[in-house]
């Protein structure tokens, strides 16, 4: 299996300005319109600057949360599975990322359900891929797509995401093939056995949903003891604002899909 983050090329959807009233599971207020445009672009350029050729499809203002690429498909080099997001305002998204990477990934091979399966509870690892059951993902879900991944050749492990936690990843990301960064409440994760895990420090859970690309992690630029402790290890960071689009229950991997 090749590295989990020797990425070339990402896909992003541009926020629309119906974005302020994407899903949150707290009902708390919406977010900035500007300021989801800010850190969005931020996001690509940062991208851009780290060697990844970005494409940036229009934003769909029947779809609030479309910006979420990484929710509706999952890409590899060697193809893409479109999944079943499980809220039922994101499933029509999948059509629209459909077009986008038929003419970019083969194969592309599709899920059928009736599972559900976000992009969001995905996790790929070095040697295989861990499936997060959520709100989102469920039992059948997670069994299609495992299937689905053993015909492109990929291993995968389900597991289960702790309770008000909304995706696998919002709690847990990859510093690097044997190193994991977790909430606490994923720390005993049994999927995780074999790798280190890495707790988030007191208060800054959210920093967890972390994205490696290349050598480079990105983190949410609020959580200096995270910074910390990645500096500590020798990890090269790009701290990035994350304050809006966390008012709709999003991080840093949310934002593309990746290959
Ligand atoms: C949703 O609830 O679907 C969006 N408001 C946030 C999606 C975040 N995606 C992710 O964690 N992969």
């Amino acid at each position: 299996m090749t590295s989990p983050y020797a990425f070339t090329h990402a896909l992003c959807r541009a926020p629309a300005r119906s974005a302020v009233k994407g899903i949150r599971a707290d009902g708390g207020p919406d977010p900035d319109f500007y300021g989801l445009v800010a850190e969005h672009e931020a996001y690509v350029a940062t991208l851009r600057d780290l060697g990844l050729a970005v494409d940036v499809l229009e934003p769909l203002g029947d779809f609030p949360d479309a910006l979420f690429t990484e929710d509706v498909a999952l890409t590899f080099a060697g193809g893409a599975i479109l999944l079943r997001p499980g809220a039922p305002s994101r499933a029509g998204e999948v059509a629209h990322i459909r077009d986008a990477l038929a003419s970019r990934l083969a194969p592309l091979l599709e899920m059928t359900g009736p599972g559900h399966a976000d992009g969001g509870d995905i996790l790929r690892l070095a040697d295989r891929i861990i499936i997060g059951l959520s709100a989102r993902t469920d039992r059948a879900g997670a069994e299609e797509l495992a299937y689905k991944l053993g015909t492109l050749g990929y291993r995968s492990d389900i597991a289960e995401t702790p309770p008000g936690v909304l995706h696998f990843k919002t709690g847990c990301g990859l510093i690097d093939e044997g190193t994991i960064l977790a909430v606490p409440a994923l720390a005993g994760c049994p999927q995780f056995d074999g790798l280190e895990v890495v707790t988030t420090p007191p208060g800054e859970e959210p920093a967890a949903n972390i994205l490696r690309i290349r050598d480079t992690v990105l983190v949410g630029d609020r959580w200096p003891a995270t910074h910390a402790l990645l500096a500590a290890r020798g990890i090269a960071l790009r701290p990035l604002p994350t304050d809006q689009i966390a008012h709709i229950d999003a991080g840093l991997s949310c934002m593309s899909l990746r290959w």
